[in-house]
């Protein structure tokens, strides 16, 4: 069997279903990425999504018995939207981060590593492969990196010349030895941009994340932000892609290459106040087919309330008053009391008050007299 020869096919074969970049590496241990997990481990920076057995993360071999390559994939994805709406002082809107437009990637991808894998098993019998995105054990960003697919950028971003960072990854593990890549040059040279824009210093320096610190981490958690990060999360409902637009190197980059990335304006960039008292069902049927609603719902609410509060939108406050009183999860009750606050409604002490006399949440509870405090500063203030 011609293995360079299957190199060559395979690649115009990925190009052929509309896979952008493809590259090739060994199925060497990543010994490097090996001593930098344990780092992050020891350091607490880790987000709690990756996968924790740190072996399975660094040897192919424990995934694909007798790997030899590894087959890694880029798919670009749109930077600028098409007719974004925009919000007004009454009616204010969110934002989903760009990896979150159009429908889900990891589905996206893995149907075009489906197809690259039933490919390959045409062409020959004895192949073995493991695919991933996102979701399994490997680094894809490690991969990519040693697939010559971009540079690690210092916001931690696999960097290609040819789109920006705004590309998915994924990997296909494989038992044949095809001929490996080489990794490309890192052009971020003496730029810091990434790391001092970062609005809560979660890049301790170029290429290292406290994830616990980073906004795309923050807004998919499901309990109270620290308030520390309610003022800077701004209207962001899921993801941050502050480290990226701000990137020299994604300057004029915005391809629109697949019709299934093209983000739903009205969905992106949702109204905020319609999500406060959206059903299971209506978040669903809205939001169920785009990554950013992996967490459910709760967060996204969360998120919302806060960034209603960063806009200090009064019209917003029957509606939180509301949730602080009928809402049955402690984390919207509590955030709506705070925000409730923020805004200034000095209108709203009564309610507070009475809620917090109802509140059986210790943190909800600390939650109402912040929002109390901050409520009372607005009318004395103002009398
Ligand atoms: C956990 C996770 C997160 C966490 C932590 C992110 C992080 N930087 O570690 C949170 C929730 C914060 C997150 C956020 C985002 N994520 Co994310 N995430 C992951 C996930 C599941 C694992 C990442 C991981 O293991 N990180 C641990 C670190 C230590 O390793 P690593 O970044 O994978 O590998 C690099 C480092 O180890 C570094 N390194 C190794 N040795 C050494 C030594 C030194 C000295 C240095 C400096 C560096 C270094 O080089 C490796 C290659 O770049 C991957 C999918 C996957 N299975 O890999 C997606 C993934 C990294 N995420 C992705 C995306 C798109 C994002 C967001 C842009 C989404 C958004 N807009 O909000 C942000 C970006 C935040 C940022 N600045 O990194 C993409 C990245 C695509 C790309 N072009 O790089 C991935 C690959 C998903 C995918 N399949 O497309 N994510
Ligand atoms: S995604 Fe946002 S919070 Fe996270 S490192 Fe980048 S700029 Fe900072
Ligand atoms: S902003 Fe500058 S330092 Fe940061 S990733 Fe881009 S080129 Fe590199």
């Amino acid at each position: 069997m011609d293995v360079t020869k299957l190199k060559q096919e395979v690649i115009e074969y990925a190009h052929q279903i509309g896979i952008d970049k493809i590259g090739f590496a060994s199925a060497d241990t990543f010994e490097s990425l090996k001593q930098r997990l344990i780092t992050q481990q020891a350091l607490q920076y880790e987000s709690g999504f990756e996968e924790r057995d740190i072996e399975k993360r660094t040897n192919p071999d424990l995934l694909l018995p007798k790997a030899r390559s590894i087959i890694a994939i880029a798919l670009a994805y749109p930077s600028k939207m098409k007719n974004a709406p925009r919000g007004t002082r009454t009616d204010r809107r969110g934002i989903f981060c760009r990896a979150s437009w159009g429908k889900d990637y990891h589905h996206v991808l893995r149907e075009k590593l489906s197809k690259l894998e039933e490919y390959l098993r045409e062409k020959r019998e004895d192949i073995r492969t493991k695919s991933m995105v996102d979701t399994g054990e490997l680094s894809d960003r490690a991969v990519a990196e040693r697939a010559g697919i971009g540079w690690s950028g210092k916001n931690c971003a696999i960097i290609t010349p040819e789109f920006g960072s705004y590309v998915y990854l994924g990997e296909m593990i494989t038992n044949i030895p095809f001929e490996p890549d080489t990794p490309i040059e890192d052009k971020c040279g003496t730029c810091n941009k990434c790391v001092d824009v970062c609005p809560t210093g979660a890049l301790i320096q170029g290429g290292q994340l406290n994830a616990k610190r980073c906004i795309a981490f923050l807004t998919q958690t499901k309990g109270f932000l620290p308030e520390e990060f309610r003022s800077k999360i701004g209207n962001r409902l899921y993801g941050c892609d502050t480290c990226q637009t701000i990137c020299p190197e994604n300057k004029g980059k915005d391809f629109h290459l697949h019709p299934e990335m093209e983000p739903d304006p009205e969905v992106v960039k949702p109204r905020l106040k319609p999500l406060l008292t959206i059903s299971n069902r209506e978040f669903k049927e809205k939001f169920g087919d785009i990554s950013g609603s992996w967490r459910g719902k709760k967060p996204i609410q969360r998120n919302s309330i806060i960034a209603l509060a960063h806009y200090k939108d009064i019209t917003a406050l029957p509606e939180l008053a509301s949730l602080l009183k009928n809402d049955p999860r402690p984390v919207i009750r509590g955030t709506a009391a705070w925000a409730i606050g923020k805004i200034g409604g000095e209108d709203y002490t009564n309610q507070l008050n009475e809620a917090w006399m109802a509140e059986g949440d210790e943190e909800a509870k600390k939650e109402i007299e912040k929002g109390l405090k901050m409520a009372m500063n607005t009318k004395s203030s103002q009398s």
